[in-house]
């Protein structure tokens, strides 16, 4: 599964003709071979190019997960154009914003998904950047190809209209959680490294199935080592639209899944499904890849029990470093650790304030540099000084130890940490000590601007029955918590609010308290 100076589109070439009729790609309504598939990417670049989609041309590409996913990003490679990859989560205000600062040539929207209609926003931006006649909807793209299927040609492109392995593949969205995300450029050599080296460590071959329920444009979910990772050693991917759990426990037992990628909240939902309903069989499943948010160990545990797997946990991020247990790994390293860098060329370093190291055991900004990691964000200088020190690190924000056994342990965000009258409070090990608590499902622990004190403790938690702040107090205490980390305030709701990717968004947990106070 050798990645060398291979662009996406001519990577794909190269697995179709490997693994031929196998089922590359299935979305429950159609399968594709990996001949069918790399066809199909052939005639919609014959299309897109008609349509004058050219190379260069930044195309926003807002997909949901289906068969149709995967041939429309192949497509691009091919012709060499730049697709941004928007989750369906982003609505008008950060599409627009993206418009702004990357002016696309061209547009790919899911008409309806989730209640949502994208196409008036669609079609007002088409019209703004001159592209009504390059504007797509997911679910005309089988009518605008059927009549060419057969003739789908691989017309030889002159030498300079073709991309070369360090060319910008693609672009995707930061997960940052306020204001319009930063554009990360990738290039074909960098992702096809990075999905081989994590399908190297998630023991990915032709016999493989992963299932992909989070959304596609998610670097999780198309490069680590997810779709990207399984088609290069010849395996199926399984494209689930909805985050339905019944949908998702159903599709493990049809399709025979052997591998999953997670964030928590997702990783929650099958633990409180399977603790209801356990008639699926689930005996194929051997990993379930976990990242994106803090986890904690009780639910890496609940989550193998009840799901009969291999946890490996992976802390990583769109700029590119990744981190992952071993499938090997002890218990106590599985559901508590974050693993070793995915490739062996990445290095990371653990800072203080000062940019110095910090010894074992004690935490700071984990900093990362390597083959697949950026080394500055798309056109943007301003964001470039804050996140990238001289050395080419980028600065993850993320504060992180190692461990002696030489594991990373992430600890929360650098800027996270609350401070309450001069008490350092990591929200994440309160959150981990409240949902110790049998009344409690789910939490978050947010700072909250406070006149005296600086920043005051508030829970955002997600109950099986009502719950007072006495109540939290004589939990925690009773737990041995010291008493700086016992909240001021707390809050319940039903569900706690989600970023695009399915990430506790804390920024809306603030705005919610302060609407709150408004009214
Ligand atoms: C705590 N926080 C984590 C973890 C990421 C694989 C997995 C995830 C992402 C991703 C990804 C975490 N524990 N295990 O791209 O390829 C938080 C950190 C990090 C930020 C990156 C992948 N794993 N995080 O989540 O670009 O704060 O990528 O800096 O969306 O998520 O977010 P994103």
């Amino acid at each position: 599964m050798g990645t060398a100076n291979l662009t996406l589109d001519a990577a794909l070439r190269e697995w179709s003709g490997r693994y031929q009729e196998h089922i590359a790609v299935t979305d429950g309504q159609t399968a594709w071979s990996y001949r069918q598939l790399y066809k199909k990417a052939l005639t919609l670049a014959d299309m897109f190019r008609k349509r004058g989609i050219v190379r260069g041309c930044r195309v926003i590409m807002q997909m949901t997960n289906t068969v149709w996913f995967p041939a429309v990003f192949f497509a691009l490679s091919r012709i060499g154009a730049v697709p941004i990859l928007c989750l369906p989560a982003h609505k008008e205000i950060v599409i627009g914003g993206i418009c702004r600062n990357a002016e696309p040539a061209a547009m790919i929207f899911t008409r309806r998904y989730l209640k949502y209609s994208y196409e008036e926003n669609a079609r007002q931006l088409a019209e703004q950047y001159g592209c009504t006649d390059r504007l797509f909807f997911e679910d005309e793209l089988e009518a605008l190809i059927s009549e060419k299927d057969d003739a789908a040609s691989e017309r030889e492109q002159a030498a300079t209209e073709l991309p070369s392995a360090d060319d910008l593949a693609f672009l995707s969205l930061s997960g940052g959680t306020t204001g319009i995300p930063k554009l990360i450029p990738r290039t074909h050599r960098d992702y096809l490294y990075n999905a081989y080296v994590t399908a190297l460590r998630a023991d990915l071959s032709e016999k493989s199935v992963m299932l992909n329920i989070l959304p596609a444009a998610h670097n999780f979910a198309l490069g680590t080592p997810g779709i990207i990772g399984t088609l290069m050693c010849g395996g199926t991917v399984v494209m689930q639209k909805y985050p339905d759990m019944t949908e998702f426990f159903s599709n493990v037992e049809r399709y025979g899944a052997t591998i999953t990628s997670l964030v928590p909240a997702l990783v929650n939902m099958c633990i409180r499904y399977r603790n209801l309903f356990a008639d699926d069989d689930v005996s194929s499943l051997r990993y379930v890849m976990v990242g994106g948010a803090m986890f904690r160990p009780e639910e890496a545990a609940a989550a193998e029990r009840l799901m009969g797997c291999t946890v490996i946990q992976v802390f990583g991020m769109s700029e590119g470093m990744t981190f992952m247990t071993d499938r090997d790994a002890p218990e106590a390293v599985r559901w508590h650790d974050q693993g070793t860098p995915s490739a062996p060329e990445d290095t990371y370093r653990i800072v203080d304030a000062d940019g110095n190291d910090v010894p074992d055991g004690t935490a700071g900004e984990i900093i990362v540099r390597g083959p697949y990691t950026i080394t500055g964000y798309y056109e943007n200088p301003e964001a470039n000084r804050r996140s990238f020190n001289s050395e080419g690190y980028y600065l993850t924000g993320d504060r992180a130890l190692r461990t002696p056994a030489g594991n990373i342990r992430i600890l929360g965000r650098v800027r996270e940490q609350i401070n309450r009258a001069g008490e350092k409070i990591m929200p994440a090990a309160l959150e981990e000590w409240i949902c110790r608590s049998d009344d409690v499902l789910e939490c978050a622990v947010i700072g909250v601007p406070d006149a005296e004190l600086g920043q005051k403790i508030c829970v955002w938690a997600v109950t099986e029955k009502p719950l007072t702040l006495q109540e939290l107090h004589a939990f925690l205490k009773s737990e041995q918590v010291s008493d700086f980390y016992l909240p001021d305030m707390l809050r319940l709701t039903d569900a706690l609010p989600l970023t695009p990717v399915g990430k506790v968004d804390k920024n809306e947990l603030l705005r919610m308290l302060g609407r709150e106070e408004q009214s």
